[in-house]
């Protein structure tokens, strides 16, 4: 290699860009040294031995989860901070009602300042990663600069990265720039931490020139930031802009007992169900379900007016709490290596546990924050939003086309959320502006993958409120369009369904069992966009005719399903009226949306 450019011996690239850009943020946050990621084994092994060392990573007893890994976060960062989640366009009506807005050049000012000898004393890693396929033009290249190497291992399990997606990227390629530090400079006389993080957080998004900075935590779509913060904030901007839609949504392939198969992608709110969903066992004989995607959703429309989507994600980043072998099973089996666990439980004999992996727990537990578990003392032995990282080609579930650059053909959309109350089992749209008008109006009770109370409804439009990189008024306005401009008139288009596993009795029980039972809404569902089973109208939308739900083999009462599929109109009024008042705080619906709500307060009141 005699001719070698001698900057080639030290940067695995040419892109000039590139590297004055990691020359710069070098500058800035004057990291002790600069390792750029290939993605090898061999990278893998040495980081995740370092973490061992560090105190960051548990290794798992090998003859239970070989090359897996057990991390314990700082108490303080545990989810997706969304208070500090800042979208900075230029013009703050861009950001639109549900964003915390902030000044582009004013927060420029604040981030250099903050960034300023952040990786002191650390190693700053140069994360190049391909969100979608490799080598498909319409994957997205981010190239991630972290002083985490928990972070690495992360992104090396949920996106296509290294080597691969810097030779994708060539000498001249577009990257979305990531920039990310946990905020704790190791400077003069200042100890590490297993959990390096601070208390101050910044997640800030400027979509114009969509770039990236991340400060103050290690966790999640807070840290890995081709997740939310590429593949759904920024996309969500570059997909208005080019025509295409980036949603949080799962992909999943059913095939009936005629051998025909249907791609089904649905929108759930974080921690209600899409893991689930992709991975299910079907209760219906006949009927499988294999997984494409558990997340996130990129869709174009075709020349033949389908929609297609691909996953642009390569691994799964999963709620344990919950996870088991009666729930779902391909995830338990997804993670019999190869795996990260971050504040799950750990086992005395090294391996890990959440509640719902077994029925009770096992002796000698030791809890997510590190003391010895007392299940008497009634706080679980893990963190509600304790997450597994999985390579998602470990999935027994998993669809052979699920990296196909394509796309798989989606027959239909649904959308849903934690209601106890109101919103029926599954209700089918009338037309795709009353999915869209459905989807507007989704609200959830809160969960644990995010701060703020848990059980409190809220509404999350489109199950987006957190992740939509600009105004809700436009993106409502973006999928009205996908559908107007859309070949033959949008007739090859998805149906759009409105479901809900969470309905609960007068005790506070839920009605419906879930899970692999869900598997008799996705049989309706595929029959009515195939045309092969009836409904019957209803103010809210079609509902399921009598006898059209295939419930063979379940032991539901009566009653409960009177409930599950019951529409009560006065309830209905005061949503509608809910409805109303939360879509006008949301800005300038468009007049579609307006149209549709006129026309349900119509249908209830005859
Ligand atoms: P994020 O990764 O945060 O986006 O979550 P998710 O939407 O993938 O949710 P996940 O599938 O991980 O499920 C979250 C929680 O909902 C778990 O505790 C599940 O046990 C529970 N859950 C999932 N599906 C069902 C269901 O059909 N019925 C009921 N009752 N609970 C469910
Ligand atoms: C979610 O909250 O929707 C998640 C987890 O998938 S995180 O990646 O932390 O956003
Ligand atoms: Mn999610």
């Amino acid at each position: 290699m005699a001719d070698m450019h001698p900057s080639e011996t030290a940067h695995p690239t040419r892109h000039a860009a590139l590297l004055a850009w990691v020359d710069d943020i070098a500058t800035l946050t004057t990291p002790r040294d600069i390792q750029w990621c290939d993605g090898s084994e061999a990278e893998w092994h040495r980081l995740s031995q370092q973490l061992v060392d560090a105190g960051t990573l548990v290794r798992l007893a090998a003859d239970k989860r070989p090359n897996s890994f057990y991390a314990r976060s700082d108490p303080r960062d545990v989810a997706r901070v969304e208070s500090r989640t800042f979208i900075c366009s230029e013009k703050a009506e861009d950001a639109g009602a549900t964003n915390n807005w902030r000044d582009p050049a004013e927060t420029r000012a604040d981030m250099n300042r903050l960034f300023a000898g952040s990786m002191t004393g650390r190693t700053m890693y140069v994360v190049p990663f391909c969100m979608g396929p490799l080598g498909s033009p319409n994957s997205v290249i981010g190239v991630e600069l972290t002083d985490s190497p928990y972070v690495v291992l992360s992104m090396r399990i949920m996106a296509r990265m290294g080597k691969p997606a810097l030779d994708m990227l060539g000498n001249d390629g577009f990257f979305v720039p990531c920039i990310h530090s946990v905020g704790m400079p190791l400077t003069e006389g200042v100890a590490d931490v297993a959990w390096p993080c601070n208390d101050e957080k910044w997640i800030v998004h400027y979509p114009e020139t969509r770039e990236i900075w991340s400060y103050g935590s290690g966790y999640g779509g807070n840290a890995l930031l081709g997740k939310k913060c590429l593949a759904l904030r920024i996309a969500s901007v570059m997909a208005r802009d080019d025509g295409w839609l980036a949603e949080h949504m799962l992909i999943l392939k059913i095939t009936g007992p005629d051998g025909a198969s249907h791609n089904i992608a649905a929108a759930f709110p974080s921690a209600c169900g899409k893991t689930n969903m992709a991975m299910l066992e079907c209760a219906l004989p006949g009927w499988t379900v294999e997984t494409i995607g558990d997340d996130i959703a990129w869709m174009r429309v075709g020349q033949d007016g389908r929609l297609y989507a691909v996953n642009p994600e390569a691994g799964f980043f999963g709620v344990a709490p919950g996870t088991g072998p009666s729930t779902n099973r391909n995830a338990v089996d997804t993670l019999h290596a190869n795996a990260i666990f971050t504040n799950t439980a750990l086992t005395a004999d090294g391996d890990v546990w959440w509640e719902g992996l077994t029925k009770t727990a096992p002796e000698g537990l030791t809890d997510w924050q590190g003391k010895p578990f007392d299940p008497a003392n009634g706080t679980p032995a893990a963190h509600p939003n304790a997450r597994f990282a999985v390579p998602a080609s470990q999935c027994p579930s998993i669809a052979a086309e699920w990296d196909d650059p394509a796309g798989v053909p989606i027959t239909a959309i649904l959308f849903g959320g934690r209601r106890a109350t109101a919103v029926p089992l599954v209700t089918e749209a009338y037309d795709w502006n009353h999915g869209v008008y459905l989807a507007a109006n989704i609200a959830s009770e809160g969960t644990a993958a995010a701060e703020g109370k848990v059980g409190a409804l809220r509404r999350d439009p489109f199950a987006m409120l957190p992740f939509c990189g600009y105004d809700m008024c436009q993106y409502f306005a973006h999928w009205i369009e996908t559908a107007r401009k859309a070949p033959n008139g949008g007739a090859n288009l998805p149906k759009i369904f409105l479901v809900n596993w969470f309905r609960k009795d007068a005790n506070g029980k839920f009605l419906w069992p879930g899970f692999g039972d869900n598997a008799r809404v996705l049989k309706w569902v595929v029959e009515r966009s195939t045309g092969q089973t009836d409904a019957i109208d209803s103010p809210i939308g079609r509902l399921p005719a009598p006898g059209a739900l295939d419930l063979g083999g379940l032991d539901l009462d009566e009653a409960a399903l009177t409930e599950l599929l019951g529409v009560d109109v006065e309830l209905w009024k005061e949503e509608a009226a809910g409805n109303a008042r939360d879509l006008a705080a949301l800005g300038t619906i468009p007049a579609e949306l307006a149209e549709q709500q006129a026309r349900l307060e119509e249908r209830l009141t005859v």
